[in-house]
């Protein structure tokens, strides 16, 4: 089932060893790449390809860049592969629901302009979502021929995470743009999030993405600049495929726990080192976070990131454990109704 086309757009052994029991002769394997109204966009062997959005959710909702088994007969979908990763966020408002935005990608480009859209906090708060969806983060800082030093902002970025790949440019030049190929390459999946008119679609465009002009996915918005209204998966010239995406406005954490732990590891050790292990950190003595405070090994700005981020996500993470249990008991309660009818239908 490897064939060079579909390793070219992500299939790896992870999705392979997923295929046990299906029937080969029988099935076509696809990516997803957008929704567009009731169809379905998706890459295969051969080539792109439409089907129903009932027919491609028939094995479970499909995302944009989820893996699915077709059967060939009638192209419903028999399998939703196993994701690899998953970046969800909680929907913006008081409603407690979970939402998919991509799928197995393997790096996130987390864009931020260096002009006005520049926060650390935002940063800090896709770096927590990349993290915890399991996928490599890399910070895309744009524009920055319009910033005085858009290095030091760099510099303030990379002290976020270790190791955090930073990178500062132009996005309206390819050559700048090449800074970023080697998170590009054959079989390589890469999403592209950040707020609204940070230079995400420039991006892809200087990266050689395929398809970006086309009618639908862009339309103009109230200002004459062209914004991104659908998500949607694009082939790379060296191999590999972007996922463009709307400007997110405003997002909260899901329950992050792990994104948030692997973020603030060095608040964690910190912490780990407080004398009494329920310190709440404001008057026991041998309190290791407030001397780190004090003596400025801690910055007060991560700090307090770091509470807000961490009272976020398990805020939101019960909410949602909550939602869960009611729409699992309000499912069993249909599943009874149903079947009760079914019983009388039967009997009568
Ligand atoms: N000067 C300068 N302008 C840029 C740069 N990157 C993007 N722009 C401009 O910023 C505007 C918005 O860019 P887009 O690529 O549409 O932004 P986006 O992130 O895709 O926005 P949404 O689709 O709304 O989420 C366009 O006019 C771009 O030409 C840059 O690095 N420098
Ligand atoms: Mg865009
Ligand atoms: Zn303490």
């Amino acid at each position: 089932m490897t064939t060079p086309a579909l390793r070219a757009i992500g299939w790896n052994q992870f999705f392979e060893d997923q295929l046990a029991e299906i029937d080969l002769d029988s099935a076509t394997i696809v990516r997803i790449s957008a929704h567009h109204g009731s169809q379905i966009v998706a890459y295969g062997d051969n080539g792109e390809f439409r089907v129903p959005v009932q027919s491609a959710d028939a094995a479970g909702r499909v995302s944009v860049g989820d893996w699915i088994v077709l059967n060939t007969a009638d192209n419903r979908a028999i399998k939703r592969l196993d994701r690899k990763t998953l970046l969800t966020r909680k929907a913006a408002g008081a409603q407690a629901k979970e939402q998919v935005l991509v799928a197995n990608v393997d790096t996130v480009f987390i864009v931020s302009s260096c002009n006005e859209d520049f926060s650390l906090a935002r940063i800090e708060r896709y770096l927590a979502m990349t993290l915890d969806a399991g996928a490599t983060p890399v910070v895309v800082l744009t524009k920055a021929d319009l910033s005085e030093d858009p290095d030091a902002l760099a510099e303030q970025t990379r002290a976020l995470h270790t190791d955090l790949a930073v990178e500062v440019l132009d996005a309206r030049k390819p050559e700048q743009a090449e800074a970023l190929q080697s998170w590009c390459g054959p079989g390589q999946s890469v999403a592209l999030l950040g707020s609204s008119g940070v230079g995400k679609s420039t991006l892809a465009n200087a990266l050689g993405a395929d398809d970006l002009a086309t009618a639908g996915i862009r339309e103009k918005d109230g200002t004459g600049r062209h914004t991104t209204t659908s998500r949607s998966l694009h082939l790379l010239p060296t191999g590999g495929v972007l996922v463009d995406n709307p400007g997110v406005r405003e997002f909260q954490l899901p329950d992050c726990e792990t994104g948030v732990a692997d973020l603030f590891e060095d608040v964690h050790q910190i912490i780990a080192e407080c004398k009494f292990s329920d310190c709440k950190h404001e008057t026991e003595p041998g309190c290791a976070v407030r001397s780190a405070l004090e003596s400025g090994k801690l910055d007060k700005r991560r700090y307090e990131s770091f509470l807000k981020l961490d009272e976020e996500q398990t805020r939101n993470a019960a909410t949602l454990a909550q939602r869960r249990e009611r729409d699992k008991k309000t499912g069993k309660m249909y599943k009874t109704i149903i079947a009760e009818k079914k019983r009388r239908r039967g009997g009568a």
